[in-house]
């Protein structure tokens, strides 16, 4: 038994369990038995920390959306919160969970600008809360070839768009994550370039799939997660999916993305999942869902194909990658 930390007394099922929505609870607290030693490690590492044991709060008035949801089973919330990309935390997976307690999601302003009708600075909740929240059961696939399952809660992000209302300018929408190194302590370092930049293409940006979540498993994000708001896009490569987002910015221009703006001949703009174009290091054409053994085969965008191949046609990939 590799998660004994977390004993089954330490959170009452009705702490756990969402009121609002449905959720098994083996897949909310699945335990290590179907996990692969090196993750499990991990995630125990990363419950064990008092942060990780204080569970976020529950959302309310959340419709689950069954059309746009994968019926796949679900990464468990553990293994959601406790293996995460987010440097500035750390760069290894169990540091967001041990670090991110440190920032602090509300008050939160989103500074709104480019070619766009309302700019000005919005406290979050005016962004997200006159819209209904819905939940959508998502699979997510990392450059690095792990994958997961997660029931994110946030709203499209086109009913944002809409409501920004940007010009005709406005080709592309580009993202920053917070600066602030005493919240970020990740950021001391300069693995990256700091603010994290990305960005999607207006008709990515606007196509029903996209989301910004503001919760998963039916709850607030979870600090490690990206709180209050970050970017959901499912059919591309997960360094796509900004997190902490404090800037919102209608331009004309290819906004220049982090990973790519490190490096360009591993990671592009599009970074859409294409078992076909491998990265320069390693294959693409398979994954490791995050819970099984054996690898699985990676779909075309993320099996998303059917919804957003479209978008893309007549545009070479491996040249777009
Ligand atoms: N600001 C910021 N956003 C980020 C990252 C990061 O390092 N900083 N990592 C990205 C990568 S590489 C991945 S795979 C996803 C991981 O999201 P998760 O930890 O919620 O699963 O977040 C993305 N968003
Ligand atoms: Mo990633």
């Amino acid at each position: 038994m590799l998660f004994r930390f977390l004993k089954p007394s330490d959170v009452k099922s009705s702490e756990i369990t969402p009121a609002n929505i449905y959720h098994n609870r083996r897949e909310f607290m699945q335990d290590g038995a179907r996990i692969g030693a090196g993750i499990a490690a991990v995630a125990a590492l990363g419950l064990n920390s008092p942060e990780a044991k204080a569970e976020s709060r529950v959302l309310e008035n959340i419709t689950h959306n069954a059309a746009f949801s994968t019926e796949e089973k679900k990464t468990s919330y553990r293994v959601v919160s406790s293996y995460n990309n987010f440097y500035e935390f750390g760069t290894k997976k169990d540091d967001p969970v041990r670090n991110a307690h440190s920032l602090r999601p509300r008050p939160w302003t989103v500074k709104v600008d480019g070619h766009v009708d309302n700019p000005g600075d919005y406290d979050i909740d005016d962004l997200i809360r006159p819209h209904a929240l819905q939940e959508r059961v998502y699979r997510m696939r990392c450059v690095e070839a792990w994958s997961m399952v997660i029931p994110w809660v946030g709203i499209p992000l086109v009913e944002i768009i809409k409501k920004l209302g940007p010009t005709s300018k406005a080709k592309y929408i580009q993202f920053e994550t917070l600066v602030d190194k005493k919240q970020m302590p990740g950021q001391n370092r300069r693995v990256i370039h700091w603010p994290y930049v990305e960005g999607l293409r207006m008709d990515e940006a606007t196509h029903p799939l996209t989301m910004m979540a503001v919760g998963l498993y039916g709850r607030e994000l979870p600090n490690q997660n990206g709180a209050p708001m970050r970017l959901v896009v499912p059919w591309k490569y997960g360094f796509k999916g900004i997190k902490s987002i404090v800037r919102i910015s209608f331009v004309e221009k290819i906004p220049r993305n982090s990973w790519k703006r490190l490096a360009p001949r591993e990671y592009g703009f599009y970074a859409n999942v294409n078992p076909e174009v491998d990265h320069p290091r390693w294959t693409q054409a398979n994954e490791r869902r995050l819970g099984e053994f054996r690898r699985r085969e990676t779909l075309m965008f993320n099996g998303y194909a059917e919804e957003v191949a479209h978008m893309y046609s007549g545009m070479n990939l491996k040249k777009n990658f």
